[in-house]
């Protein structure tokens, strides 16, 4: 019988326990003997014994040594005829004589996993470990902190780990994930393009572009575009907004995509004034009045 269950009896009955351990005792004596009731009192067809006598119907003379408290005060005390055992209580060990409590959280298997166990006297207690919940007998499962609304700080990403969870600030936020918030950075502030770029800042991101009349990759450099000779040979390149042209220079012709070349400018008629001799050059022609002519070359010479 546990200790807390014989005290209780023991005080509503209002006897010790040790005389109650006796009934308990007696209670499993017959009748089948014949001998009738001689030294106690006969209740509900029991023998109840007086002082010093044992036995179905207390014809023995018995001591009663649970008197004088023998056992340790964990340990039950149980007479018997003639003599007496020591018990100790659920939850403890010993010889009666000396009883001590059994430390169950030495055995491995005393909780259930993800628990911890916490050995009391006569007893132990298993509790889930923190960021576990379940019955801790049996087994604690990870708490999902993340389905919880407001795990998080706004804007900060949640993730669930075995006995916790992780907040953290999404790529280009910055900020207190867990209590605070989570604010875009301006990358801008730090001029991550390339030189020549425009940088413009996003949530959570920024973005380099050229601007117009250049071209390159905005996140190493931006370039005129008339600096990479998209041109012909020859052609003359110009920067526009957002494009660029190629024209051949004056006095050269051809697709200025491709290659230009010099106009031969005396193949024209009148090119030159008259009398006057024409020479072709590179880029242009010159008109000059012949050997015995004077004049403006080109518009008339005269002898
Ligand atoms: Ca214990
Ligand atoms: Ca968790
Ligand atoms: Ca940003
Ligand atoms: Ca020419």
């Amino acid at each position: 019988m546990h200790l807390e269950s014989i005290y209780e009896e023991a005080s509503t009955q209002q006897r010790t326990p040790e005389e109650l351990a006796i009934d308990h005792v007696e209670d499993d004596c017959g009748h089948e003997s014949g001998i009738e009731c001689q030294n106690g009192a006969c209740l509900d067809h029991q023998c109840h014994c007086n002082d010093g006598f044992g036995g179905c119907s207390c014809e023995v003379p018995d001591e009663n040594e649970c008197k004088n408290r023998p056992c340790d005060v964990f340990a039950h005390c149980t007479n018997t005829l003639g003599s007496f055992h020591c018990s100790c209580f659920p939850g403890y060990t010993g010889d009666g004589f000396h009883c001590q409590d059994i430390d169950e959280c030495q055995h491995p298997d005393a909780c259930g996993i993800n628990a911890v166990c916490h050995n009391i006297p006569g007893n132990y207690t298993c509790d889930c470990l923190q960021g576990y919940e379940g019955n801790p007998y049996n087994g604690c499962a990870d708490i999902d902190e993340c389905s919880y609304p407001g795990a998080c700080a706004p804007g900060a990403v949640c993730k669930n780990s075995e006995g916790g969870y992780l907040c953290a600030c999404p790529p280009g936020t910055t900020g207190d994930p867990v209590q605070g918030n989570c604010i875009d950075v301006d990358e801008c502030l730090g001029a991550p393009c390339g030189p020549g770029a425009i940088c413009a800042n996003i949530p959570g991101s920024y973005v380099c572009s050229c601007p117009p009349g250049f071209a390159g990759d905005p996140y190493r450099q931006c370039e005129d575009e008339c600096s990479s000779s998209p041109c012909g040979k020859g052609a003359k390149c110009e920067n526009l907004v957002g494009n660029f042209s190629c024209v051949c220079p004056t006095g050269y012709s051809g697709d200025p995509k491709i290659s230009c070349t010099d106009i031969n400018e005396c193949a024209r008629p009148n090119a030159c004034g008259v009398n006057a001799q024409c020479s072709n050059t590179e880029g242009s022609f010159t008109c000059s009045c012949p050997g015995g002519f004077s004049g403006d070359p080109h518009v008339f010479c005269q002898s």
